[in-house]
């Protein structure tokens, strides 16, 4: 039995007001939860959340962060500032990081390896666009993107990771998966890691999330699917009530 997990992504939203409000908000609300509950707001409030998460099962993590360990790279965040700040977890390959800034899935698996080496635990996400899913290709653009990482990490590198799959064309759209489009993804991605050479473990063990307009009037039957361990929430984890709903129909 895996755990479950919910993680919001604060995206480019908040403010020191309007974040002091919803974590004061989830600390009081998630007394009755079982799921492991995580926020990951930008860079710029990492260490209000710490300060404000201090003493509580609310974990917290990055949207982002850079490939290279240090030095001249104007405007990254590097896992080591991360790790400095506490954090648990970080995404990287999220599909707006792929999309608007061109990363690629070498790249993406550079920061994994880099965010996993520094002790965080990166939450790698995937998901196919609209045009992939009509022409089916979900499967095989899956499996490239996590080819990418097991190429350079291997498969028992996600004993310290955790999937996100996040299909584009149902990401802040208010279209989402139904439970069996995402539930067949999902066996997906366990059945490729079990293919690999000693993967059969792992593919048990590993966390994954389903991402996309997940909703507290939604949540329950996507986690309900076998293979959904919780979900990675955008924009209903700024609003306490639905966030707080969601991370209780995780169980
Ligand atoms: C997918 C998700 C969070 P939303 O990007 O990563 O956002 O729930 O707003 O679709």
């Amino acid at each position: 039995m895996r755990q479950k997990l919910v993680a919001g992504n604060w995206k480019m939203n908040g403010s020191i007001k309007a974040n002091q409000q919803l974590l004061e908000s989830l600390k009081q609300g998630i007394t009755d939860i079982r799921a492991d509950i995580a926020v990951c707001p930008p860079f710029p409030y990492l260490q209000q959340v710490q300060a404000l998460l201090q003493g509580s099962h609310i974990r917290y993590g990055a949207q982002n962060v850079s490939h290279e360990a240090d030095g001249a790279f104007t405007g990254e965040v590097s896992a080591a500032m991360l790790v400095d700040l506490a954090c648990t977890y970080v995404l990287v390959g999220h599909s707006e990081r792929r999309a608007l800034y061109a990363e690629t899935d070498e790249r993406v698996a550079e920061k994994f390896v880099v965010a996993q080496k520094a002790g965080l635990i990166p939450v790698l996400c995937v998901g196919e666009s609209l045009h992939e899913r009509e022409t089916g290709e979900t499967e095989k653009i899956v499996k490239r993107q996590l080819d990418a990482v097991l190429t350079v990490a291997g498969v028992d590198a996600f004993r310290r990771a955790v999937i996100a799959y996040e299909p584009v064309w149902a990401i802040g759209t208010g279209k989402t998966a139904s439970p069996e489009q995402a539930q067949a993804v999902h066996a997906f991605i366990r059945q490729h890691l079990a293919s690999q050479t000693a993967g059969a473990s792992v593919a048990q063990t590993v966390q994954i999330l389903y991402g996309g307009s997940v909703k507290a009037n939604n949540a329950t039957e996507l986690f309900a699917m076998p293979d959904i361990d919780g979900g990675l929430i955008g924009g209903a984890s700024l609003k306490a009530d639905e966030f707080l709903a969601i991370c209780q129909a995780a169980h």
